[in-house]
Formats: structure tokens, C-alpha cells, sequence
């Protein structure tokens, strides 16, 4: 069984690894302690403290972190500790040079951590891979540029080219990118949100016309309940635990639907609440912790839509009738689907008491306004579009849309994942959208779907996709499979990286590869027509600027956006857009967006003098229903189960999930405080029960292998069981570690996301030894 590299971190060696479980408040002084720790470790506490005056702040830059919006009116400062990571990671002093290339071999790199690749700082010029030597050597961007055009022009066809896109990149930058890459000649747009929320954006439209959220910042202030599921807020969104602070300090019940008791969602304590700091106070955030299986969601889901029901029918009006009958269509067949699951099957499966599913129930039932916030607990599942439907039924029985402090929250991950999406990376763009590009820019784009993440690597694996082009992220180390991933990623003629950090990206390189550097979302994109800025849409679409503030990190790194246009110019000498100008005006591009987009961007450049922003238009919000009916839909999905059911009692379901201290494949250290873990990210997280009925100890060290029928044995060695509140039969523990559990063909069908949160393993004995975990009393 081949060993994965980068999954045992040669740093943590010298380090005692520990679990010592946190009894404190989440967030307080150990936020801002860490805050500090991270900007001296990175040695910008100056100029890291000097950004983060900057970030989020109007005329400012968009944090490099998470998706949440700014507050209307808030706080004066809006960061929080893992924003203060981002930018001090973003901002470090350390260097990737061409020394440092010139010292280590690709494949002695391969042997180190994907910490250790990312501690070694910013890169500062385009790289070329030089089988000769197994080194990156420089390159420059002309050349870089060249060879990119002429292995594009070479392909048979357009489609043996795969286009990927990371959330963090902007609006303008995606756009372009996305015009080029269909002037070219394909729809092969592989996005990280694929593996994220996509069930989201498929599932949510035919239920209310439109893939996204539905609240705005000051929903929170009118909600009258609100449900978080399968998101742990305080380490992936932090800056919502201020909303649920404020919620609670408002008596507004909070119900926590997660198989983990997530520290910060228990208590937390305001770093910026200078009274409860002073005093250790701390505000209790949920009010109700159901303790639910992974996967046991929809039956939770079905036991509360049961209790409205029975409700109604002891004549106790809970449902909001006016608007189901004006708005929506479906409530009979929701109805008889739902009353006909029992609930000696939804406890059974959810693992949650009729009398908490009925309790929440009440809660909800009670509320005029409620929000229900979800993350990937939700999404990634095998049926998670669907399951997404049944949050968005359960919100349509009470009329939670367009009313104040009620709506749908998909609590997105990077920055402008969103963004991206809305403004053209789609493999499956609609026909309208299509005319649209046409009309506008003069070509005829492509009209057949193209890949997504799963079939990108398939495409790969099958040697019909030839190049790869990231525009941001980590894709091998992201994707499922990571056996497989690297052997596919291999097969390829060219890879290109645009990046700001080395990852293991760069390192599982096609036949000829480079690395191209780019200019951060901190940092100033200065061109021949001054200052440039971008603009970013959050999580509850909101489009704002974001302006760098600080000086580019070497002068050969170049904004992303000019690499677009530069790549297009080389590969499409042909083409009438005028690229040369986009890259010195960001102005040009956004009239363009609006004029491709002139339902929701019109006047976008004037706009844009606003240094808050705009938000886009949510029908929903209006209680306009984009659907083909012209009506919000209640949507059935049968049965109580979203992952196939193995029938074995040794199987346990595996949530891969986050660290408090990484940013998906980016690890910042390897600690993950909340939860008690030190030195050390290869671990699971088992439920007491479970693990003395494998009669285990406590701290034992294990191997974990993936149920499947493919002929493929996924197995990941050497983790230490650490005895932790899991429901019964739900384990966790860290991407990306763990992706060689996850196979390829594990997903939503609808969506095409991979179900990183069910994957069925069995505990196997391990056969290496690993290093004792220090189990502290
Ligand atoms: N600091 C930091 N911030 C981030 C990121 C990061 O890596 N670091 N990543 C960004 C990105 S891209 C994203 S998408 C978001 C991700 O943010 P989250 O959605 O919070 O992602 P995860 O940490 O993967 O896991 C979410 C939660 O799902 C729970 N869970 C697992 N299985 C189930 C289940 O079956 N049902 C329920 N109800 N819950 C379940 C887990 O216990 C965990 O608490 O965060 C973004 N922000
Ligand atoms: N098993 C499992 N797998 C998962 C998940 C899971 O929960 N479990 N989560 C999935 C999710 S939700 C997501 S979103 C994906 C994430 O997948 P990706 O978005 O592909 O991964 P990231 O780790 O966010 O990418 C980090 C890299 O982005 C580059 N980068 C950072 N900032 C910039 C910038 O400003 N410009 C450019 N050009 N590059 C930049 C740096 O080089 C850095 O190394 O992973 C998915 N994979
Ligand atoms: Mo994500």
C-alpha cells in the first residue's frame, strides 16, 4: 500500500502529540492569544496588525478567509482569529525563491508535510519544471505564457483541457477567465465548489429559483429562532458567532443540529466583547444540542415536518397556510411522504429521541422568523442536494422567505466562491447565459456541459483530459481519492498552477508544468491606469470592493487577472476581445459583466463608488419564484436515509471535517485547540461506546479502510483513537488526511459533490507505529 506523502508531519515529530480536552469558552483570550501567536510566528506583527486595521474595513480588502459578509454597523474592528491566520499566512515574511528551488528536488519535496510547503512562504516568480534535473527552474512570464498557448493550441480538442477555479478568486479575474477559457472552446470548469456547495446551487432551484441564500446580515437581528446544522461556526465562519451571541443575549433559542458538540457553538466569549473578556464571562450559544447521527439529518428533518403535521391535525394551526397557497405547490405529496415514515425509524435512524425531534419541533413551530444556517455536514452526503430541499420545505411550511429574520442560510466557504459561480464558472452554463456571452463578446461559445471535479479526474485517469490549469487552490489535495487523484494528475502533458503559496499541486505535476505567482487579495494591483480593485460576492451576496494595502510581495508577481488576458492573448491571437486593455482597466471588465449580466449587475462600475457595496437581487427575498412554475416547490425525496446503508454492524460513518487551525489543504499548525488536540492531525474521534465495543483502549493506535466494491482497497494508517462526544457510530477526523478513504465514485449524483462526511469505514489493525499520543486526565 503505497504511504501517502504529506500525511505524517516531520515537524510534529520532535513535538510531544497530546489530547487534552478544552473546558473553556471558545473564542476569549485563547482567540486573541492566538491572533498574536500567528502574526510573531509569520513576523508581521506590525504589518499584519497594520491589515488587519484594513480588512474588511470600506476601502479595504475582503478577508482571504471565509465567505461571511461584513456587519452594516459594527464593531471597529471585523476579523477574527482565523482571518488574522489568512492574512498573516498571506502577509508572511518568508520567501519561495529560486534558491530554494534550486536546493530541493521535486522529489524531495513530495517527502514533506503539506505544513512544511506552506511555512515556507510566498512564491515570488513564474517556476518551469525541468525533468532533467527534477527541479523547478525559472522561467519567464512570456515564455510561461508561450508554452501554455502552445500546448493549447496542440490539443485535438478544447475539451481535453480542464479549467479550475479555487474560490478566492475574484469577480473580474473569474469572468474574464471564464470568457477565455469558452472563446477557446470548452465548458470543462472543475470549481472547488463541486466539493462544497453545490448541492446548494442544484438543489435549491427547482425548490425556490435561485442556488443561493436567502437572508441578509440583519435577519439576524429579527430571527426568532435559529438552527445551525453541520457547521462548525466558530472555527470556519467565526465572525457569525458575534450574530449568535447577539441572538442569544437576546433570549432567541439556538438549536445545534451536529454529531460533534462543537466547542464554540457550547460557549463562547466575544474576543471584541471588552467587558466579557475583562470578567471571563461567556455567552451559552446553544439551547438545544441535538446529538444527531452523520447522515441522520433527513430524519430529523422528517420527524419535524411529522410534528407540524400531527399538529395540524389536533387542530393546532402551526403552518403558515396563507402562504403555502399563494406561494407554493407540493404540500400533499410533502405530506403523505412525510406521514408515511415512522417514528420508530426516524429515532432509529437520526439516533434523536421523538421527544428532542419534538421539542425542536415546538421551537420551530413557535417562531414567526427563522433562519436555518447549514454547512457541509449538510452538503456532503450522497443525497445532499436533496437534503438541502428538505431545510428549504421545512422553511417553506412557516412562510420563512421574504419575511424578516427568515430564510435559508448555505453558510459558503471561501470568499468568493459565490462569486464565481454567479459571474460564469459553470460547466453547465444555461443556454440563456450562453446568448448572452455571444451577443456580448462576438463568438459563438461552446453549447455541450462540461466536466466537473469528479469528471475532470475521470478525464484524466481515462487520458482523454491532456492539461490542467488551477487558477488557485490545491486541487490533488482537495479532491477525493488521493491515490488515484496523484496518479491521474501524472498522466497529464502540462500542469499549470497560479498560486500564491507552494502545495502539493505543484509538486504531482504533469509532463511539463509551471507555477505561475500571483498578487494577493491584500496586496496592490498597481497598472498603467493607476490602483485597481476587485470586487467579491459573499455568502449573502453582497458585492464589494476589496483593495489591497499592501506593496506586492516581489515585482514578479502578477495580478491573476493579467494572466488571464495574457494567456488569452497568446492562445487566441485571433480573438477580437480586447484583453490587452482589461488588464490595465478593471472598469472595462465590470461594464462587460453588466452587460452580460444586466438583471442583477447593471450600473456595476457606478456602484462600485460605494465602498459598502451592493446586494444582489434574491427573488425569494420578494417572494418571486424563479421556478418553472412560477411557485416554490415542495419536494419529496422518499425514505429516511442519504448514504447507502452498508450492512455490517463494524461500519462506522466517517466525517472528514476542518482543524481549528487550517484553511482547507492550507495547515497553519497542528493543533486543533477546541477540541483538545496537540502536535498531531492523525486522529479520529470516536464516541466511547464504540470504540470499548471494538475493544479498544483509549489513545490506540489504529488503521481505517473504506467499504467499497470497485477493486480499489483504500486504507489510511497509523491514527490514534481519541475517546470524544460522537454520536453513536459517527467518527471524524481530518481532510486531508484522510482523502485516500474517500472514493471517487462517492457523491451526489445531482451535484456531483463527493460525500466527505459518510464515508463507511471499518477500524483495521495498524500495522506501522506510530508515536504515542499523550493523553492528558
Ligand atoms: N478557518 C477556516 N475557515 C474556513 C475553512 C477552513 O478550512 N478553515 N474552509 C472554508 C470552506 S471552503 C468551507 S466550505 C467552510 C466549511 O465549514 P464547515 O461547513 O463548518 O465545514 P467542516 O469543518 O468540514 O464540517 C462541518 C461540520 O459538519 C459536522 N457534520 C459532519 N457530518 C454531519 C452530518 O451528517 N450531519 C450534521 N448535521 N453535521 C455533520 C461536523 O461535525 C462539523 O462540525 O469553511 C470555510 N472557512
Ligand atoms: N475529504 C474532504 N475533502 C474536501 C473537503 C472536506 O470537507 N473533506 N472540503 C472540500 C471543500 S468545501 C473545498 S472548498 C475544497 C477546497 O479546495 P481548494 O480551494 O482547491 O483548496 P485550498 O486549500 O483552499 O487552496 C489553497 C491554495 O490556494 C492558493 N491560494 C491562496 N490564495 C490565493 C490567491 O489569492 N490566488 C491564487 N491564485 N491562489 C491562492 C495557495 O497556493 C494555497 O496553497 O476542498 C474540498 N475537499
Ligand atoms: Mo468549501
Amino acid at each position: 500500500m503505497a504511504s501517502f506523502k504529506g500525511s505524517v508531519d516531520i515537524m510534529s515529530k520532535n513535538k510531544e502529540s497530546e489530547f487534552k480536552p478544552y473546558h473553556h469558552p471558545a473564542g476569549g483570550w485563547g482567540a486573541t492569544g492566538a491572533t498574536a501567536k500567528v502574526l510573531m510566528e509569520q513576523s508581521v506583527l506590525v504589518k499584519g496588525s497594520r491589515g488587519l486595521l484594513a480588512m474588511n474595513q470600506p476601502g479595504g480588502f475582503k478577508c482571504p478567509s471565509c465567505a461571511f459578509p461584513d456587519p452594516d454597523h459594527r464593531k471597529k474592528l471585523e476579523f477574527c482569529e482565523n482571518g488574522a491566520k489568512a492574512l498573516a499566512h498571506e502577509a508572511t515574511k518568508a520567501r519561495v525563491t529560486r534558491e530554494f528551488f534550486a536546493q530541493h528536488t521535486v522529489t524531495e519535496l513530495t517527502e514533506c508535510s503539506d505544513y512544511w510547503l506552506e511555512m515556507q512562504g510566498r512564491l515570488t516568480e513564474p517556476m518551469r519544471y525541468d525533468p532533467a534535473s527534477d527541479k523547478y527552474v525559472p522561467i519567464a512570464w512570456d515564455d510561461a505564457y508561450t508554452l501554455i498557448a502552445k500546448h493549447l493550441r496542440a490539443l485535438e480538442s478544447p475539451h481535453q483541457a480542464e479549467f479550475y477555479t479555487s474560490g478566492r478568486t475574484a469577480n473580474e479575474t473569474a469572468f474574464l477567465y471564464s470568457i477565455f477559457v469558452r472563446e477557446f472552446g470548452t465548458n470543462n470548469f472543475p470549481d472547488c465548489s463541486n466539493m462544497c456547495h453545490e448541492p446548494t446551487s442544484r438543489g435549491l432551484p427547482s425548490s425556490i429559483g435561485i442556488g443561493k441564500g436567502t437572508i441578509v446580515m440583519a435577519d439576524f437581528d429579527h430571527a426568532e429562532a435559529i438552527f445551525v446544522i453541520g457547521q462548525n461556526t466558530g472555527t470556519n465562519s467565526p465572525r457569525m458567532m458575534t450574530n449568535l451571541v447577539e441572538a442569544r443575549k437576546r433570549g432567541i433559542p439556538i438549536v445545534l443540529i451536529n454529531p460533534m458538540p462543537e466547542r464554540a457553538l457550547i460557549r463562547f466569549t466575544e474576543p471584541q466583547d471588552i467587558l466579557q473578556m475583562g470578567t471571563f464571562g461567556s455567552t451559552a450559544i446553544s439551547s438545544e444540542f441535538v446529538h444527531v447521527r452523520i447522515g441522520g439529518d433527513l430524519a430529523v428533518f422528517k420527524g419535524m415536518m411529522r410534528a407540524l403535521f400531527e399538529a395540524e391535525d389536533r387542530g393546532e394551526p402551526v403552518l403558515d397556510h396563507a402562504f403555502i397557497a399563494n406561494h407554493t405547490v407540493g404540500l400533499e405529496a410533502l405530506r403523505a411522504d412525510v406521514m408515511s415514515v415512522s417514528w420508530a425509524d426516524i429515532t432509529r435512524i437520526s439516533g434523536i429521541s421523538e421527544e428532542q425531534i419534538r421539542r425542536i419541533a415546538g421551537i420551530y413551530a413557535k417562531s414567526n422568523a427563522t433562519i436555518m444556517c447549514y454547512g457541509m455536514g449538510i452538503t456532503q452526503h450522497q443525497e445532499g442536494s436533496q437534503l438541502v430541499q428538505q431545510v428549504a420545505n421545512l422553511l417553506l411550511l412557516k412562510g420563512n422567505f421574504g419575511k424578516k429574520g427568515a430564510g435559508i442560510a448555505p453558510i459558503r466557504g471561501h470568499s468568493n466562491v459565490q462569486g464565481d459561480r454567479t459571474i460564469g464558472i459553470d460547466e453547465k452554463p444555461t443556454q440563456a447565459y450562453l446568448d448572452r456571452v455571444r451577443d456580448v463578446f462576438g463568438f459563438e461559445p461552446p453549447r455541450e456541459h462540461g466536466h466537473h471535479v469528479i469528471e475532470a479526474v475521470e478525464a484524466m485517469e481515462a487520458g482523454t483530459a491532456k492539461i490542467f490549469f488551477g487558477m488557485g487552490g490545491n486541487f490533488v489535495r482537495a479532491i477525493p481519492d488521493t491515490e488515484r487523484s496523484y496518479a491521474a494528475m501524472a498522466k497529464l502533458d502540462l500542469t499549470v498552477g497560479i498560486a500564491t503559496k507552494l502545495n502539493r499541486g505543484h509538486l504531482i505535476h504533469g509532463k511539463e508544468a509551471l507555477i505561475l505567482p500571483v498578487v494577493a487579495r491584500s496586496e496592490i494591483i498597481r497598472t498603467s491606469a493607476g490602483e485597481q480593485f476587485v470586487t467579491i460576492e459573499d455568502t449573502m451576496s453582497n458585492v464589494t470592493p476589496s483593495r489591497g494595502v499592501f506593496e506586492p510581495v516581489s515585482s514578479d508577481v502578477r495580478p491573476e487577472t493579467e494572466i488571464v488576458c495574457r494567456v488569452a492573448m497568446a492562445t487566441l491571437p485571433e480573438s477580437k476581445i480586447p484583453w490587452a486593455d482589461y488588464i490595465e482597466d478593471y472598469t472595462l471588465i465590470r461594464d462587460k459583466i453588466a452587460e452580460v449580466y444586466p438583471a442583477i449587475y447593471t450600473g456595476f462600475s457606478e456602484k462600485m463608488k460605494d465602498p459598502h457595496g451592493f446586494h444582489l437581487d434574491i427573488p425569494p427575498r420578494r417572494r418571486v419564484w424563479m421556478t418553472p412554475n412560477g411557485k416554490a416547490n415542495f419536494l419529496v425525496f422518499p425514505g429516511l436515509t442519504v448514504d447507502d446503508v452498508i450492512d455490517d454492524p463494524a461500519m462506522l460513518r466517517l466525517a472528514t471535517i476542518r482543524s481549528h487551525d487550517q484553511y482547507n489543504t492550507t495547515i497553519y499548525s497542528n493543533n486543533d485547540r477546541y477540541r483538545g488536540v496537540y502536535n498531531t492531525r492523525m486522529v479520529i474521534f470516536m464516541n466511547k461506546e464504540d470504540r470499548e465495543a471494538r475493544g479498544l483502549e483509549n489513545g490506540a493506535v489504529v488503521g481505517l479502510e473504506t467499504y467499497s466494491d470497485d477493486g480499489y482497497r483504500r486504507y489510511v494508517d497509523g491514527l490514534t483513537i481519541l475517546d470524544y462526544p460522537m454520536s453513536r457510530g459517527s467518527i471524524a477526523g481530518y481532510y486531508p488526511e484522510l482523502n485516500p478513504l474517500l472514493p471517487l465514485d462517492f457523491f451526489d449524483e445531482i451535484s456531483g459533490t463527493p460525500a466527505a462526511k459518510a464515508i463507511p469505514v471499518k477500524v483495521v489493525p495498524s500495522v506501522t507505529s506510530a508515536a504515542p499520543i499523550r493523553i492528558a486526565g
